[in-house]
């Protein structure tokens, strides 16, 4: 059913090191490598895990990417004399040879591939390959950043070429611009490569004017490369989420592709003094979890930079405990992008709306670009003049990720007789309990006597208490009538301990909105009647011309509205609910109730009516983790639904700022959140 998660590594890629004095490479250390490995063994995570052995890549694999002459050269390193090594890293850029890095460098390259295989083949679901040298750096003929060869790029054309999958993404989340990846791929449209890195203005190292958002890529593959670059430091969780839901996600799921590479960098997370950024390790589940149901779940992980040992070890165990499947826990502290995220995501939308529908209505280009860039420049470096005082990257301290704890239960089901119980779920009805049967008999049922319906809503309310006590992760149940119970599960959610719950309503369910203002609800509705009429903050209709029957207008309503508004909201349950009619099909629900999971520790409660019996299967297979099948190269949504959209986003982000893509002096107009992105 869930199929496994490989682990690669090998204490051998520990056995090479900086050899002599250098202050740009020593952070570079063996320890990286044995402290997460540590950490993986200590926490039990390596023990559910699927080892896979690693092996040497050939000339060949390495070929795929390198020159032969690159190759032969490095292939003399084992034999050089101290003084030789010293020379030939100089011809290289904030590198280091060893006398071992060749035979680790093989290892490393060679491991990733294994892994492909593995994912490949069906053996295992996902994977992470832990490995030293690391690769995004590297380029054709040279080594570079601490990279010799280039791992994930060499896996990519790899995966290509042995299995003729089409599509390939590259997901660069190391705080460095993986520059070797971008030029590798650069006028290649079947591989697209994004990278989030350190920049300041080209004055973060590699220093390169490549790394900004403007290089987009060459000839076919103009749109296939996305760079956002970061020009401040101190990036934290919220940044890094709104980078994924309003420029990332919407184009990976525009893209299809037929695997997913993660180059898996954690430099980029607090404490680390090369990326010195401020997102805590446990943001690494949720972009995890993001990822996972692209590509039918085929996602590799391979480890890049991190440099901070503290950050990087539970970094690597939030992405492994993730890939396993373990609910992520709620993301702390979003309070959404600074002003210098928006700007980038601003500027990096913008350059890439004419090659993506998803962005079609995506603000122009700030007109100020240029001058504001000077500007920025300017005000840095009176910054620093005055010496402002900011606490270094390595004294920041931040509390450890709380432990994720798998409820005993993962799926419970509350099921009408007769309706079989999937496989791997829970059946579940509870023991009547009489305060209980009392309540809802005069809150609900008052004028009839319906037995079956006193029980089912017996149990959904029994079902919820043990959510919120972590004995059962998630539930589905088939209902009578999905209206009635939804008011009863969130008028029981409201007077019991959850704080806040999500009610994500697909088709139309009658929904009262009494007692919907107070912030302990936040309703999404999604449907196609436009008399409904957006009630305050915390009600919020989605109206699309086809309802939820047109994929691609639904997939960008979930990825650039729903999980925004969810992320910020951050429910302690979510309720789902399905009413009959929506036109969803099944794929499109089933990525919705597997994006969903990520909120709310996975506690998400699913509501279905009788009718829709042949939904079980597919629902109860999405929340037990089972990765959504992919919904195939999505054609460009309908404009006018693009359009209403687009208009609901900008009217929302004065209340929900993660809805934001702009910055307020950027935007444009006299009212910076509202019109300027619709002509
Ligand atoms: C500025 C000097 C930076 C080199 C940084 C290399 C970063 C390497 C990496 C990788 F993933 F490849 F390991 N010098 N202070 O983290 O991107
Ligand atoms: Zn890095």
């Amino acid at each position: 059913m869930k199929m496994g998660t490989a682990l690669l590594y090998d204490e051998e890629m520990t056995k090479y090191k900086l050899l002599w004095v250098d202050p740009v490479c020593k952070i570079e250390v063996p320890e990286r490598l044995t402290v997460s490995h540590e950490a993986l063994v200590k926490t039990g995570l390596a023990d559910r895990c699927i080892a896979v052995p690693v092996r040497e890549a050939t000339d060949a694999d390495i070929l795929l990417v390198h020159s032969e002459e690159y190759l032969e050269a490095v292939k003399t390193t084992p034999y050089m004399t101290l003084e030789e090594l010293m020379e030939f890293t100089l011809q290289h850029g904030d590198v280091y040879f060893h006398p071992n890095i060749y035979h680790c460098a093989k290892l490393a390259a060679g491991a990733t591939l294994q892994l492909v295989d593995s994912v490949m083949t069906g053996k295992v679901r996902n994977g992470m390959a832990l490995v030293r040298p690391p690769g995004h750096h590297s380029m054709r003929s040279a080594a570079n950043g601490f990279c010799v060869f280039n791992n994930v790029a060499i896996a990519a054309r790899y995966a290509k070429q042995k299995y003729g999958i089409k599509r390939v993404l590259i997901v660069d989340w190391d705080v460095h611009h993986g520059q070797g990846v971008q030029y590798c791929f650069e006028d290649d449209p079947s591989v697209l490569y994004f990278s989030w890195h350190r920049y300041e203005h080209q004055k973060f190292w590699p220093q390169l004017r490549d790394s900004d958002y403007d290089s987009v890529g060459k000839e076919k593959g103009a749109g296939f490369n996305i760079n956002v670059p970061w020009n401040k430091v101190g990036m934290k969780n919220s940044d890094y989420l709104s980078v994924f839901c309003h420029v990332l996600l919407p184009i990976a799921y525009e893209f299809s592709p037929d695997l997913v590479l993660v180059c898996a960098g954690f430099d980029s997370a607090i404490g680390d003094p090369e990326g010195e950024m401020r997102a805590s390790p446990d943001i690494f589940a949720h972009l995890t979890h993001l990822l996972m149901n692209l590509a039918g779940g085929k996602l590799c992980a391979v480890l890049e930079g991190g440099y901070n040992l503290t950050s990087l070890h539970q970094s690597v165990c939030q992405t492994v405990q993730t890939l396993l499947g373990d609910p992520a826990p709620r993301p702390a502290n979003l309070d959404g992008p600074c002003t210098s995220a928006l700007e980038s995501l601003h500027c990096v939308r913008a350059a890439h709306k004419q090659y993506w529908s998803c962005l079609k209505h995506a603000a122009e280009l700030p007109t100020s670009d240029v001058s504001t860039k000077c500007i920025k420049l300017a005000e840095e470096e009176e910054k620093q003049k005055t010496g402002e005082v900011e606490k270094s990257a390595e004294e920041e301290t931040w509390p450890e990720p709380p432990k994720r704890l798998a409820p005993p239960v993962s799926t419970a089901l509350v099921l009408p007789e007769g309706v079989a119980c999937p496989d791997g779920c829970k059946r579940f009805s509870s023991s009547e309990d009489p305060v209980i049967v009392n309540k809802l008999r005069e809150k609900f049922l008052t004028d009839s006597d319906d037995s079956d319906a006193l029980t089912t809503l017996s149990s959904l309310t029994a079902l919820v208490e043990k959510m919120e006590k972590n004995e059962i992760g998630n539930g589905l149940a088939l209902v009578r009538d999905v209206s009635m119970a939804m008011m009863c599960v969130v008028q029981h959610a409201a007077t019991a301990h959850h704080d806040r719950v999500l009610i994500v309503c697909v088709g139309d369910a009658v929904v009262s909105s009494q007692g919907t203002d107070d912030g302990k609800t936040l309703l999404v509705q999604f449907s196609n009647k436009e008399s409904e009429e957006q009630k305050g903050k915390f009600h919020i209709p989605v109206c699309l011309k086809k309802g939820c029957s047109d994929v691609s207008g639904f997939t960008q309503a979930v990825l650039g509205l729903l999980l925004p508004l969810g992320y910020e909201y951050d429910p302690s349950l979510v309720l789902l609910v399905r009413a009959p009619g929506s036109g969803l099909s099944d794929g499109a629900w089933q990525q919705l109730t597997g994006l969903l999971q990520g909120l709310a520790q996975g506690h998400t409660l699913v509501l279905m009516q009788e009718g829709e019996k042949a939904c079980v299967g597919p629902t109860a297979s999405s929340l037990l983790g089972v990765a959504a099948p992919p919904l195939g190269k999505l054609h460009a949504p309908l404009p006018e639904d693009v359009e209403a959209l687009e208009r609901l986003r900008l009217g929302l982000q004065a209340d929900w700022k993660l809805l934001r893509t702009t910055a307020p002096e950027t935007g444009g107009g006299e009212a910076p959140f509202f019109g300027s992105e619709i002509s």
